[in-house]
């Protein structure tokens, strides 16, 4: 199945920035816009796959940026492909394997898998949801909200979003904006499923960890990435210490990461984003190593392209618990693809069906709201 055919064509990074229609406050800063890298592989039959390369601007979540996505791909992964001899028909595990020098930049080389995936996808006429196998015709989703300027607004926007249909609500924490908001939102919404997102803002020191403890109140599904991104030994710690299950997202970077971080305890559940593992093969991987109740995916407010690749994933039988996949609303005026990703009332996306991405990329958009491209050929 993951045979590619040996006929690539062009590949093209087309850097897009598309604003917001609501601001994204975290504990280390807000994003008003996203500015991904998408790449878009062609063959010589005319197939197209597209994948997204979702970093950021700064290199606050992450030390990868657009930037260095950019240049990771131009200057190494792209040069790399186009030194393979395609007539030994390379899968998409060979050629990650060629890329093994390049150290991390893990999200720099999921755009490009992913677009090959999607390719693949196309040339074989499959839905691309039979090489992630997936098994769901819908998935649970939640949304991720940020820190606002005041509780009240905070308690609107959630009610907002339940009343969408999300199943699951998740708020963004820091110190000072922790204990006496959880509470409140429990009180105001019952027992909706509720949990916390610190993007290590917390500490092992005594006052962070009393205020963590005191969560455990609030039976919260769990608290992702208390401490800081390089601390798996900390995490440790800190479960230790609390009934809530800890989920580590910033600090997992591959499934060796994932395997070492629940064998020992560190966090019971791994926020799997596709992006910072590596890649789809990866995700998968940390998916079966996890299982069911211990993985789900996360997001990085992608456009649409990430957004449809991440579905597919979802829909794998491990995924059980609502993930961060928003509607196409919740990010965007207009998303790029069509039709857009929507939340049904009761909190549910419908798998697309059909070919490929099971969408279309609205190229034309796409050109308006393009920074920059770059474009490459293979021969
Ligand atoms: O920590 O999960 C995070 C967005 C950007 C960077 C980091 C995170 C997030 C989110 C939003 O929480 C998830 C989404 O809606 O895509
Ligand atoms: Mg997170």
């Amino acid at each position: 199945m993951n045979k590619i055919i040996n006929d690539l064509d062009t590949i093209e990074q087309i850097q897009i920035a598309i604003p917001y229609v609501h601001p994204f406050r975290t504990s280390f800063g807000t994003e008003t816009k996203k500015e991904a890298v998408i790449i878009k592989i062609t063959d010589i039959e005319g197939n197209v796959g597209w994948g997204e390369t979702s970093t950021g601007a700064k290199p606050d979540y992450c030390y990868e940026t657009y930037e260095t996505s950019w240049h990771i791909q131009k200057d190494f992964l792209i040069p790399i492909m186009q030194g393979i001899n395609y007539t030994e028909e390379p899968s998409i595990q060979s050629i990650y394997q060629t890329w093994h020098g390049i150290r991390g930049h893990e999200f720099a080389k999921s755009g490009i898998e992913s677009a090959l995936y999607s390719l693949i996808a196309e040339q074989k006429k499959v839905s691309l949801g039979d090489l992630y196998g997936s098994s769901k015709d819908k998935i649970p989703t939640g949304v991720s909200i940020g820190i606002q300027n005041d509780l009240e607004s905070l308690l609107n926007r959630i009610d907002f979003f339940i009343k969408q249909g999300y199943q699951r609500i998740k708020m963004k924490i820091e110190p000072g904006w922790d204990y006496e908001v959880v509470s409140a939102v429990r009180k105001e919404f019952g027992d909706i499923l509720l949990m916390v997102d610190a993007n290590s803002a917390y500490s092992l020191n005594d006052k962070h960890v009393e205020t963590l403890k005191k969560l455990d109140k609030f039976e919260l599904m769990m608290i992702e990435q208390p401490l800081a991104y390089n601390d798996i030994l900390a995490h440790k710690q800190l479960q230790a210490q609390l009934d809530t299950p800890v989920c580590l997202d910033e600090s997992i970077h591959d499934p060796m990461g994932a395997q070492l971080a629940l064998e020992n305890d560190c966090c019971r559940i791994i926020n799997i984003k596709p992006g910072r593992v590596g890649g789809y093969t990866n995700a998968i991987e940390i998916a079966k190593y996890g299982g069911a109740g211990r993985v789900w995916c996360g997001g990085m407010l992608e456009t649409g392209i990430g957004r449809i690749h991440n579905l597919f994933l979802q829909a794998r039988s491990e995924f059980t618990m609502p993930g961060d996949t928003s509607g196409s609303n919740r990010y965007f005026e207009k998303d790029i693809i069509s039709p857009e990703v929507i939340v049904n009332d009761l909190g549910y996306i419908t798998i697309p069906k059909g070919v490929g991405l099971g969408v279309t990329v609205l190229d034309d958009y796409l050109q308006d709201l393009k920074v920059r491209s770059k474009l490459y050929h293979f021969n």
